[in-house]
């Protein structure tokens, strides 16, 4: 693929990572106003990490107000007709648990993306805002129950039900948590990496409700998932595959996705082995005739 071919050049010359390093961060025009909010402001894990105003996820029926720290972050695949929906948010704090599973229950998510551990080099990352195996937490009038949990060395997968004890309405929430990736860095091995996401995928093949995807700050690694998925898909979709402008779609919906130019290195070259060693191919309905 042509678009392929350029990139490995332009990482080889420096160009590519000289690209990201220009890219805005936060997209002209879009305003964090509400984040700065007096009521808001301990909502926030860190104060120089704020969603858009424009694409903010508000929760409806909150006892707390509407705010929380996350955008929805859609992303469209041309010709496929794919539209890839996620919800890209801060690790929950202590005081923001119950918000986060509001949000979960009224946008219908049935996946939540975990890219952080609670601590990292002894510094508090994200709370737990889920219960530990057959034990049940309760927020508002929400009722979480983990059902199942597996773990190797660089994932864990859990399986939740969700509860509204109101409406006596359940739900089953399917959890998936990177182990082995540092923030501000990459993950320890690529192959691991390229299998989660592709575990991911399996997970999303027929969601049309978004998935939450979160780590800390609710950028670094985030934006390096989104960016890795929406590359597969344009693969498979025989689509040409420009990292930065997928980049550049993302932070126009939430700021600072993908944070450092390693992170980004580490991407582009994930898309090129997944090219190259045929992990994913364009699909038959695809390929030029
Ligand atoms: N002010 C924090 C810092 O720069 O350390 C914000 C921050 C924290 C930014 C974590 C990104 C972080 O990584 P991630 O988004 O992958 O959790
Ligand atoms: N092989 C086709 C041709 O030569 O006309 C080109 C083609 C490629 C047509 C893909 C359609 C394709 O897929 P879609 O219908 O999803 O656009």
């Amino acid at each position: 693929d042509l678009s392929l071919k350029l990139l490995e050049e332009s990482l080889e010359s420096g160009a590519a990572l000289a690209q990201f390093e220009q890219l805005y961060r936060k997209k002209p025009g879009m305003t964090m106003n509400i984040a700065r909010l007096e009521t808001n402001v301990p909502k926030n894990r860190y104060r120089d990490i704020s969603p858009y105003d424009q694409t903010r996820v508000m929760i409806k029926n909150g006892t707390n107000g509407d705010y929380i720290n996350a955008n929805y972050v859609n992303m469209e695949i041309p010709v496929s007709g794919i539209l890839n929906r996620y919800i890209a948010a801060q690790g929950p704090l202590p005081t923001t648990c119950l918000d986060f599973w509001q949000m979960i229950w009224e946008q219908q998510s049935t996946l939540v993306v975990m890219l952080t551990t609670k601590v990292e080099r002894g510094r508090i990352k994200c709370h737990q805002y889920w219960p530990n195996l057959y034990e049940t937490s309760d927020h508002g009038h929400l009722q979480i129950t983990c059902v199942k949990e597996e773990e190797t060395a660089s994932f864990a997968f859990r399986e939740f039900n969700l509860t509204n004890v109101e409406s006596q309405e359940e739900r089953h929430i399917s959890h998936m948590q990177y182990i082995a990736w540092p923030d501000h860095g990459v993950p320890d091995d690529p192959a691991d990496f390229l299998d989660f996401v592709q575990k991911v995928r399996q997970k999303r093949v027929g969601l049309v409700e978004p998935s939450i995807v979160h780590c800390s700050a609710g950028i670094g690694r985030t934006g390096v998932l989104i960016t890795m998925e929406t590359a597969m898909c344009l693969i498979e979709a025989n689509q040409p595959v420009y990292p930065l402008s997928i980049v550049r779609q993302m932070r126009d919906q939430r700021a600072m996705l993908i944070q450092t130019p390693n992170q980004y290195k580490f991407v582009c070259e994930a898309i090129i082995r997944c090219y190259n060693e045929g992990i994913v191919k364009p699909l038959p309905e695809y390929q030029q005739r």
